[in-house]
């Protein structure tokens, strides 16, 4: 049980009561994770610590105290157990319901949301039409962005339990008061089920939620939007199409107006809409946009949108032959048609079938992503706690063998480059070892296998080569759906 507090003394008793009965049958511990700023409510967490085993406290410092999610995510790394459930402090959440979140999560679910908005759920104890209005609003707009917040009917929630070894790797950053909506958005493959509960009314103490806990909240939103690259494709589909657009019918319509000849003018639109496009897949929003998750995606998302082009122009000079004042209704069914084969293309059950068709996920063999990566050698330790393997002999010098065990041990990719001396004036011409090196974690996350890959060069490894080998590995399934899915969120 991960509890965030601020100031609740009045309710640390009778949640320990609660707790305890509520969990009878089940082996948990409780990570209280403190941001407390008055005298009582230290006291009575480390009294709680003392007369119950079960309690543990970590006190947060004024310099580390930045938000209530941050103090879930700190809670969350402390956590020992095979769930971790996160519930507030002041009995709003009851914990009569956490079996059956922990029910569910035994049932296979990856994640399971106790929900104020389903069936037998309800929001009962927050007060005021205006908080329900403005909980309503955020949720839906929450939801109206991230086509991953939908899997739950509450993505707002501060009362869920998830299954361990699936979050584990995650890079969590949030704002604000909003952990869960950022597990939804970074960990989109999670499997999700809600569990309906009645939100109670505060125990005891006052509530911490502000005007700037709204502000924070839009702050969120914003971040995920731009640092989860693969998050909100919806939206960002649709605002790249409409940059394009705009783009092009602006120009057709300059164009035209000064006596360009349609046919030239469409392609002149045309070509700046694509150059526009392009332009902005290469922003870091927008860049798995085209790609679908597959390292290789490009080259289909490229095909398709010629393609279209082709097909968008084609319908436009058929309906140009009758005469000019059809020019813009051509234009209009030329991009009209462009776009429903975008879309056509851009259905994940059509886009697997042609990456199918046209190879762009073949086999994962190691000695082509070894040859992808640019590196001499690629290979599987399969028993990774045998350090004793020859190959291993290939990364000499500072790069070791301990280094693939720690990586292994970490579970976490990693890149190692070393130089020949620590001369600041280095000879460019001499060459430097590099690996990266990839564990692969299966379901029950225990790493399986270890990938290794290894270049001696005047050139080493660089940070695209490790994304691209984790990428990779990902698309092929030999690696935890939690690590692939990992981004950086800044
Ligand atoms: N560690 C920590 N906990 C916090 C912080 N802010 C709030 N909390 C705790 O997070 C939980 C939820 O905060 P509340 O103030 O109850 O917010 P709320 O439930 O959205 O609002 P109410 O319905 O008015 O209670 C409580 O247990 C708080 O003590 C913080 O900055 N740090
Ligand atoms: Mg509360």
């Amino acid at each position: 049980m991960v509890i965030p507090t601020r100031n609740e003394a009045g309710n640390v008793e009778e949640l320990e009561r609660q707790l305890d009965s509520a969990l009878g049958g089940v082996d948990y511990e409780v990570v209280v994770v403190d941001d407390s700023n008055d005298d009582v409510t230290r006291p009575a967490l480390r009294a709680a610590a003392v007369r119950n085993p079960r309690w543990r406290v970590i006190e947060r410092g004024q310099r580390d105290q930045t938000g209530l999610a941050s103090a879930v995510v700190a809670g969350i790394d402390a956590a020992r157990g095979m769930a971790v459930c996160v519930m507030d402090g002041d009995l709003q959440h009851p914990p009569a319901i956490v079996p059956q979140l922990l029910a569910t999560i035994s049932a296979g679910a990856d994640l399971a949301v106790a929900s104020r908005y389903m069936r037998g759920g309800s929001r009962a104890g927050l007060d005021g039409t205006l908080r329900n209005l403005v909980s309503r609003s955020c949720t839906w707009l929450a939801q109206g962005v991230f086509p991953e917040a939908r899997r739950t009917s509450d993505p707002l929630s501060g009362f869920f339990c998830c299954r361990r070894a699936a979050i584990k790797g995650l890079e969590l950053k949030p704002r604000g008061f909003k952990i869960l909506l950022e597990l939804l958005v970074c960990a989109p493959r999670l499997r999700v089920a809600n569990v309906p509960f009645v939100f109670a009314a505060r125990h005891a103490g006052e509530s911490k939620a502000s005007t700037r806990q709204g502000i924070l909240f839009l702050g969120h939103l914003a971040s995920l939007f731009v640092y989860v690259p693969g998050g909100a494709g919806p939206l960002k589909f649709a605002m790249v199409t409409l940059a394009g657009l705009a783009v092009f019918a602006s120009l057709l319509y300059g164009l035209v107006h000064a006596g360009v000849h349609p046919l030239l003018a469409w392609l002149t639109g045309t070509a700046a809409s694509a150059a526009c496009t392009l332009a902005l897949l290469q922003l870091a929003p927008f860049r798995e946009l085209g790609r679908h998750g597959e390292p290789d995606g490009k080259r289909l998302y490229y095909a398709a949108a010629s393609v279209s082009a082709v097909t968008s122009f084609a319908v436009f000079a058929i309906l140009l032959v009758p005469g000019k004042h059809h020019l813009f209704l051509g234009a209009a069914v030329g991009q009209a048609c462009g776009l429903l084969l975008t879309l056509t293309v851009n259905q994940p059950p059509v886009w697997r079938r042609l990456a199918r068709m046209l190879r762009l996920v073949p086999r994962l063999d190691i000695d082509a992503l070894a040859r992808r990566l640019g590196a001499q050698e690629g290979f599987w330790i399969t028993d990774h706690g045998d350090l004793s393997d020859p190959r291993l002999n290939l990364i000499g010098g500072v790069v070791t063998r301990e280094m693939v065990a720690t990586a292994s041990r970490h579970q976490q990719p990693a890149l190692f480059v070393e130089r020949k001396s620590a001369r600041p004036q280095a000879r460019l011409n001499i060459e430097t070892s590099s690996a990266i090196v990839v564990p692969s974690v299966d379901e029950s996350g225990e790493v399986s296998a270890v990938a290794v890959f290894v270049r001696t060069s005047r050139s080493p490894f660089e940070s695209r080569h490790l994304d691209e080998a984790i990428k990779w590995m990902a698309s092929h399934g030999r690696l935890s759906p939690v690590i692939a899915e990992s981004q950086v969120v800044a």
